[in-house]
């Protein structure tokens, strides 16, 4: 039996880790999830556990931050082994050029590889064949080993663990339950990673899925499972990219849930593939918002270039439909790609005006290596790598370009120039402005409200846990360990933002 500890800077509760948990726990090693906002003393607390390993969940940008501690641990523990998964180190090995933190990161989907790591360094033995794993070879160089097909059938795992995140009173308490319907998107965008992991995370077995659904008898059973011993939740929040993923399974879903669980819920959707009997079925399930990706108000950069999809068809044919079922909708939005000039992010925010969504949520485009757009900025030199904008793509853009303030400003001000009268030519003035507080908070109350009231996540919930995670969007990557002060505990995290 292996102690292993899930180290973690964002106030979520991970549907990755949860279910990495729980496959582990099934074959007998002892886990344990830590967030470093919910921990007095973050490094005594994991010290007090005694793991055998430190398993970090890690996003580009986000994977740094327990090195620190992980250095003092492996002081205490010299026998201590460090796991690194999640989006980063599947596509980037130089995790494993810190000799000191890191002995071995996966790939992709990490269920059985972490298992199969965690009982071969428990027995001594090699890891160096075991799928999906990355480990220094001969002369310290990274090998990545082949990986294993993805999990075909989501309904062969064991519940997702949520015990490991609900001894913490405030995830507990909350009124919204985090949970996860599918793995996998409809869409490739070249913004993000996932059309990078459709190729990358998929061993290329013939009939290998990458879009998978749990079953709506599991997925009930699962949270029915949850609601019995923690019957304090009100709401569901899916965090899939889309919960309309196949058709057929939305209009089980909307006969079963109602009877079998029968909370109301809020969700993202892809709107190429949503039609009115899917807004219908959505309703009839007990959907209260959606959300949906606009990114751009420019049909031209939305499908040339983001490669999204949607036409402006679409994008202005299915909100009336929402809102005649009454769906609340929110949409996400991108500003400062290098696909658009400040002009274009002003079509961004008139195509909001038109289709009046009951919030906006605007994110900084940020290049990450894994995607199609990220690669090219990497390439051309489009951005300031020296330029630390910390974890988020929140807060600030590190591209090279002369309106970057503006562009920066815009973001923080978006919903000024979407909602208030008048609120684009005063926009359009004010982000000539130098960046300041009050633009911050306004962005922040925008979101505030649109998250606690407009998707019903609850207003001091959302409050609570914005300040939880307020560190993540303010402050640089390069930092010091959190230390015992309020500020350093506001750990990083975005809920708040997404
Ligand atoms: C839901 C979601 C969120 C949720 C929950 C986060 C989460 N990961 O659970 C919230 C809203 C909190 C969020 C926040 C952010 N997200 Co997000 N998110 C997603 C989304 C849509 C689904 C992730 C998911 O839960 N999938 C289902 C589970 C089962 O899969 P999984 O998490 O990948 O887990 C598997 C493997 O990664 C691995 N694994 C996971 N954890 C661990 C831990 C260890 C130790 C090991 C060994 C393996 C391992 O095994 C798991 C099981 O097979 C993905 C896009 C996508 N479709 O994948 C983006 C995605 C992961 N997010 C992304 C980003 C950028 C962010 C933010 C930085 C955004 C921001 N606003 O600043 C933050 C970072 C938060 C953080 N601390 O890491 C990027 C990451 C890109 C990159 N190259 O790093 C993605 C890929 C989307 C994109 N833009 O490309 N996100
Ligand atoms: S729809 Fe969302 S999750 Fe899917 S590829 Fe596009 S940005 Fe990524």
């Amino acid at each position: 039996m292996s102690r292993i500890a899930f180290v973690l800077t964002t106030c979520h509760e991970f549907e990755g880790v949860k279910v990495l948990s729980s496959v582990l726990k099934q074959h007998g090693h002892q886990t344990d999830a830590f967030i470093t906002s919910e921990e007095r003393d973050y490094y005594q607390a994991i010290a007090d556990f005694r793991p055998d390993v430190v398993a970090i969940y890690a996003t580009t940008g986000q994977h740094e931050w327990p090195y620190p501690y992980i250095r003092r641990w492996k002081q205490l523990n010299p026998k201590l082994k460090v796991v690194m998964g999640g989006p980063h180190p599947s596509h980037d090995l130089e995790p494993l050029e810190h000799v000191d933190v890191i002995d071995a990161t996966i790939k992709g989907e990490a269920e059985y590889a972490m298992l199969e790591l965690v009982e071969a360094w428990a027995k001594g033995e090699s890891i160096e064949l075991i799928p999906n794993v990355a480990y220094r070879g001969p002369g310290g160089v990274p090998v990545q080993n082949p990986i294993r097909p993805v999990i075909q059938d989501l309904d062969t795992l064991p519940f997702p663990d949520v015990d490991i995140f609900y001894k913490y009173p405030f995830l507990r308490s909350k009124r919204v339950l985090q949970v996860h319907a599918s793995r996998g998107c409809q869409n490739s965008c070249t913004y993000c990673s996932v059309g990078t992991m459709k190729k990358d995370w998929v061993s290329g077995k013939k009939g290998e899925k990458f879009n998978r659904t749990k079953s709506v008898d599991y997925l009930c059973d699962e949270i029915n499972d949850v609601l019995a011993r923690y019957p304090g939740f009100r709401m569901i929040n899916f965090g899939d990219a889309a919960l309309n993923m196949y058709s057929g399974w939305l209009q089980e879903f909307a006969e079963k849930w109602p009877v079998r669980v029968g909370l109301p819920f809020a969700c993202n959707i892809n709107i190429n593939y949503l039609d009115e009997d899917d807004i219908i079925a959505l309703k009839r399930a007990g959907c209260v918002s959606v959300q949906f990706g606009l990114e751009s108000g420019s049909e031209d950069v939305r499908l040339k270039i983001y490669k999204k999809g949607y036409t402006d068809d679409v994008v202005f044919g299915i909100p009336p439909l929402l809102r005649k079922h009454k769906l609340t909708f929110r949409t996400n939005n991108i500003m400062g790609s290098p696909a658009e000039t400040l002009d274009d992010m002003f079509e961004t925010v008139r195509v909001n005006k038109k289709i009046q969504p009951n919030g906006c949520t605007v994110l900084i485009y940020r290049s990450f290596r894994s995607t199609v757009l990220g690669k090219e900025d990497f390439e051309l030199g489009r951005l300031d790598e020296g330029k630390d904008i910390g974890p988020s793509i929140q807060h600030d853009s590190n591209m090279i370009r002369e309106d970057v303030r503006e562009v920066v400003n815009l973001q923080k001000l978006f919903n000024v120039a979407v909602y208030v009268p008048f609120g684009m030519p005063l926009v359009r003035a004010l982000i000539r402005l130098p960046r300041n507080r009050v633009f911050e908070v306004t962005q922040l109350s925008f979101l505030w409200y649109q998250h606690a009231v407009v998707s019903g996540y609850g207003m001091l919930d959302d409050f609570l846990l914005g300040l939880k995670n307020l560190r993540n969007i303010f402050q640089p990557t390069r930092r010091k360990p959190a230390g015992r002060s309020l500020a350093a505990r506001m750990e990083t995290g975005v809920e708040t933002t997404v």
